[in-house]
C-alpha cells in the first residue's frame, strides 16, 4: 500500500519508467496457479491487449479461497436489507466459499460449463454476490442486466451474448415498492431462444409464473455439495461481459479478462481507499453497473476486506437511511454518486446529524463530475471535514479507477479527481490530437493500456476499435473532456459525444430516440441532456410528429411509457417538447449542439446558425418552449 506523497511520486516514476516491471512486481502479490510469460503484449492500432499472457488463474481464489487461512472468521460480505428491521446477515470469507462452491456446483449441475454466459438479473442480496463468484469459480463469463432495466432491454442483453442461463428472483424489494422480476424475466425470455435453464432465488415470495425451464434456487441448492475446485482461467480468458450504452441504439457489450482486471481493481481498491484490517467499507452502487463489480465485489474481496451489500435506496424508510446505516455497522469507507449527494442535500442537515458518523474515515465519489456545492456539502456534513474525499474518474471501460486522489495520502482538490493512478499515463489532447502540454483544456487520452482495459465488445470487435481507438489513433480514447491544472490534477468536465450521464447512469441517447421513434406519431426525434440540479442532467426530446394535437399530454405520456418499456424508467425524458422540424447540418446530420444549448436555455450561445438547412427552426424552438 503507497503510505505517503513521496511514495506516491516514486511508484508513479517507476511505473512510468517501466510499466511491465511495475506491474509483474504487483500481480506476483496474488496466487497464480502457473506464472505469466510475458506481463504485456499490446497494439492499439489492431487493437489488441493483452497481460500476464499465459498465466493461469482463478480469481475466487484470490477473493475467498486465499483468505481462509489467516481470516476465515472475519465478516467478507455485510449484507444490509431493504427493510430496516429486517436483520442484517454477516458472512465470513467461510462462508462465502461455502455458499460461492455450492452455488457454482448447483450452475454446472444445470449444465454450465467454462465460457458459457451467464445472464444474472437479480436484486441486491447476498446472492447476487455469490452467483457472480459461482461463474467466476467455473469459468462461465457472467453478464448481470441491472435489475431496473426492463424486459425488451434484457432481451437485448441475453440475445446479444447467446446466455444459455439465467439466474433471476421472484422479485426485489426496493423502499416501499417490490419488483417483479421473474414477471419481467418471464416476458423477456420469450424472445430468448438460447436460454435453456432459468433458477429463481426465492426473496420476495411474491406468486409467480412458472414455465418449463425454471427451478427454484433454494430447491437445486438442497442437493448440492460444496466442494469445488476452481476451473483454471487463462489471463486472457474473459471473466464477464457488462453492457454500457453508446451512440447507436445497441448497447455495448464490455468484456473484462480475468487476470488484468483482477490485479487492477485490487491494486487501486487499496491504494485509493486505504483500507485497514478492521474498516468497513460501503459502496452505495448496485452490483448492476461496474462500480458494483469492481468495488462491491472483486476489489474488496481480493483484499479481504469487509464489503456492505444495501438492498434499498438512500430514501426508504426516510431520506436518512445512509446515515442511519453508517451509525448502525460503524461504516468507515463510504462511496457514493454525486446524484445521491445532491438529493440528500435537498434535505434538512438534521437528518444527517442525529447519526453518529464518526466511525466514517474516508468518503468517495463515482459516475459522474462533482460539482463544488455537494462536494463541500458532503465534506462538511458527512465527513465533518476530517474525511479525505476521493473523486474517482473511470468507466465501465476501463474495469477500475483510472483517476482519483489516494485518500489521505495524495492532495485532493474540490471538483478535480486529481491525478492518474501509477501505470495510468493520461494526457489531453486538442481537436487536432495533438498532446496538450500543462495547463489547459481538452479531450482526455491514455496512451498506455493499464490491466483492466476491457478487450473488445463481444462480438463486435470492428465497433470496439472504432468507438475507442479510430478517433485519436495511438490512444484510448474514453469520450471524456478534461481540463489540466498547473499540478498536473484533472477535472473532467464531460462526456464529448451522445452519453448523457442521469443519475449517475450512462444513458446513449440513440437508444431512447429509438424507442420514442416507435409510436405511430411520431417521424423523428433527437434527445440530448441539459443541467439539472438533483440528477447532474436530465433529458429533453424533441420530437417532430405527424399530427399535432391542441394538448399534447397524451402523447408525451405515451412516450414516456414507450422509453420506460424499452429502456428503463431511468431513460423516461423530463421533458418532452413537439417541433416542427430539427436544426441539421445539410448533410443531414442533427446538430445536437445546437439542441443542447436551446435545452439548457443558453439561447445566446447558439453560435452561427445561418449554414444549418432550417434555421428557422431554431426560433420555432424557442419561442414554444
Ligand atoms: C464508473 C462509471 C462512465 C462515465 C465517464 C464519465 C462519468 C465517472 C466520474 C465521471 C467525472 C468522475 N462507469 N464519470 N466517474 N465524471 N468525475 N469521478 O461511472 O461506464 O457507468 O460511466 O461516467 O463521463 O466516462 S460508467
Amino acid at each position: 500500500m503507497i503510505n505517503s506523497l513521496s511514495e506516491f511520486k516514486v511508484t508513479s516514476a517507476k511505473a512510468l519508467e517501466n510499466p511491465d516491471g511495475f506491474w509483474s512486481e504487483v500481480a506476483s502479490e496474488f496466487h497464480w496457479k502457473s506464472p505469466w510469460k510475458q506481463t504485456l503484449d499490446y497494439d492499439f492500432s489492431k487493437p489488441e491487449v493483452k497481460w500476464f499472457v499465459g498465466g493461469k488463474l482463478n480469481i475466487t481464489e484470490n477473493c475467498l479461497d486465499r483468505h481462509l487461512a489467516t481470516q476465515p472468521n472475519k465478516t467478507a460480505i455485510l449484507f444490509e436489507p431493504n427493510d430496516p428491521t429486517e436483520t442484517a446477515q454477516h458472512i465470513t470469507y467461510k462462508e462465502l466459499h461455502k455458499r460461492v462452491c455450492q452455488t457454482a456446483n448447483m450452475l454446472m449441475a444445470n449444465g454450465a460449463k467454462k465460457g458459457d454466459r451467464i445472464c444474472i438479473y437479480m436484486p441486491m442480496v447476498p446472492e447476487l454476490a455469490i452467483a457472480v463468484l459461482a461463474c467466476a469459480r467455473i469459468g462461465a463469463i457472467h453478464s448481470v442486466v441491472f435489475a431496473g432495466f426492463s424486459a425488451t432491454a434484457l432481451a437485448a442483453r441475453i440475445n446479444d451474448a447467446s446466455c444459455s442461463m439465467l439466474l433471476t428472483a421472484d422479485g426485489g424489494f426496493r423502499g416501499a415498492k417490490t419488483i417483479a422480476l421473474k414477471e419481467i424475466a418471464d416476458d423477456a425470455l420469450t424472445s430468448c431462444s438460447t436460454v435453456n435453464c432459468c433458477l429463481v432465488l426465492q426473496r420476495t415470495q411474491q406468486e409467480v409464473q412458472w414455465n418449463s425451464i425454471d427451478k427454484w434456487w433454494h430447491e437445486e441448492l438442497e442437493k448440492i455439495d460444496d466442494n469445488c475446485p476452481a476451473e483454471v482461467m487463462d489471463s486472457e480468458d474473459p471473466l464477464f461481459i457488462l453492457y454500457t450504452s453508446g451512440s447507436t441504439g445497441k448497447p455495448k457489450g464490455m468484456v473484462h479478462t480475468c487476470g488484468g482486471y483482477m490485479v487492477y481493481t485490487a491494486y487501486t481498491f487499496k491504494n485509493v481507499f486505504q483500507c485497514q484490517p478492521n474498516d468497513v467499507y460501503w459502496c452505495t452502487a448496485d452490483i448492476g453497473w461496474i462500480t458494483g463489480h469492481s468495488y462491491i465485489v472483486y476489489g474488496p474481496l481480493a483484499n479481504g476486506a469487509t464489503t456492505v451489500m444495501f438492498e434499498g435506496v438512500p430514501s426508504y424508510p426516510a431520506f436518512d437511511r445512509f446515515w442511519e446505516v453508517c451509525a448502525k455497522h460503524n461504516i468507515t469507507h463510504f462511496y457514493t454518486a454525486p446524484t445521491a449527494i445532491r438529493a440528500l442535500e435537498k434535505h434538512p442537515t438534521s437528518l444527517v446529524e442525529k447519526h453518529d458518523l464518526s466511525s466514517l474515515k474516508v468518503l468517495g465519489s463515482v459516475g459522474e463530475p462533482i460539482n463544488a456545492e455537494a462536494w463541500h456539502w458532503y465534506d462538511k456534513h458527512v465527513g465533518k471535514h476530517n474525511c479525505p474525499i476521493v473523486d474517482t474518474w473511470w468507466q465501465t471501460e476501463t474495469g477500475g479507477i483510472l483517476i482519483s486522489s489516494l485518500a489521505g495520502v495524495t492532495p485532493q482538490k474540490p471538483t478535480f479527481a486529481t491525478l492518474p493512478m501509477p501505470g495510468v499515463q493520461t494526457v489531453l489532447l486538442n481537436n487536432e490530437g495533438d498532446e496538450i502540454e500543462g495547463e489547459g483544456e481538452g479531450i482526455l487520452a491514455i496512451k498506455h493500456p493499464w490491466p483492466s482495459i476491457a478487450r473488445t465488445i463481444w462480438g463486435d470487435h470492428e465497433r470496439y476499435k472504432n468507438v475507442y481507438f479510430s478517433a485519436y489513433p495511438g490512444y484510448y480514447f474514453p469520450g471524456d473532456g478534461a481540463l489540466r491544472d498547473a499540478e498536473g490534477n484533472f477535472r473532467i468536465t464531460g462526456r464529448v459525444d451522445d452519453v448523457v450521464i442521469v443519475s449517475g447512469h450512462n444513458l446513449g441517447t440513440a437508444p431512447i430516440e429509438n424507442a420514442i421513434n416507435e409510436h405511430p406519431n411520431v417521424v423523428e426525434s433527437a434527445v440530448v441532456g441539459f443541467p439539472h440540479d438533483v440528477k447532474g442532467n436530465a433529458l429533453h426530446a424533441f420530437a417532430i410528429v405527424r399530427s399535432r394535437a391542441d394538448d399534447n399530454e397524451t402523447l408525451k405520456n405515451e412516450l414516456r411509457a414507450l422509453v420506460a418499456k424499452t429502456i428503463g424508467p431511468i431513460a423516461k425524458p423530463d421533458r418532452i417538447q413537439v417541433v416542427s422540424g430539427l436544426p441539421k447540418t445539410r448533410s443531414g446530420k442533427i446538430m445536437r449542439r445546437i439542441l443542447r444549448k436551446l435545452a439548457a436555455g443558453e439561447y445566446d450561445q447558439l453560435g452561427d446558425v445561418s449554414t444549418l438547412l432550417n434555421p428557422e427552426v431554431v426560433e420555432e424552438i424557442k419561442q414554444n418552449k
